[in-house]
């Protein structure tokens, strides 16, 4: 089985992130921000890859440190479950529809993390977390998971509808890319000899 387990401690976290890719989108995530927590939940159960959460954060301070901090865990977890990457799709991508919004992402898991965001909210804030940290979370996954990742709103008027859209999308598009390809065969999925 491909799974990972980190944990991460600073002043201001601390946080244990357990994975596993072969999973069936089973997932108990708790982080102390709700509506992070929601996203997380999507997270997994569209990209198949159970995933266990516990984040204690510096919420007194803001949800920042949290979002950011956990998404960095994820993206260790998710790069060490992968291994060498031999046999897997590599690419990934999905054109995802919920209500108003449209969201396009597409990924890559090059090792060479590089994030495209062109993602708008129409408010700055969905209930009381800052749309904001969208971004510093997928900017965090893709720096420390390896992942050149590409994500675009096509469509939209409603910011909780936009980011859900945006974690689905990325969750599809990861269930894509961390498929093992009957087609590979073991074989790494590169001419450079390494990922
Ligand atoms: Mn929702």
């Amino acid at each position: 089985m491909r799974t990972a387990t980190i944990t991460r401690k600073t002043a201001e976290t601390r946080i244990e992130v357990t994975l596993n890719l072969d999973g069936t989108g089973s997932y108990d995530n708790s982080t102390g921000v709700g509506f992070f927590d929601h996203m997380l939940d999507q997270l997994s159960r569209h990209s198949l890859i159970d995933l266990t959460i516990r984040a204690e954060g510096d919420l007194h301070v803001d949800d920042h440190h949290t979002v950011e901090d956990t998404g960095i865990a994820i993206g260790q977890a998710l790069a060490r479950a992968l291994g060498d990457k031999r046999g897997i799709r590599r690419y990934g991508s999905c054109l995802l529809a919920m209500d108003d919004s449209l969201l396009r992402a597409a990924l890559d898991l090059s090792g060479r993390p590089y994030l495209v965001w062109n993602v708008d909210f129409p408010t700055g804030t969905i209930g009381s977390f800052d749309t904001e940290l969208v971004r510093e979370f997928f900017q965090a996954l893709s720096t420390h998971g390896g992942i050149s990742l590409n994500l675009a709103r096509l469509d939209g008027i409603n910011s909780h509808h936009i980011a859900e859209a945006a974690f689905k999308a990325v969750a599809r598009a990861l269930r894509e890319a961390v498929e093992p390809d009957p087609r590979m065969a073991g074989a790494l999925p590169s001419t450079k000899g390494a990922l």
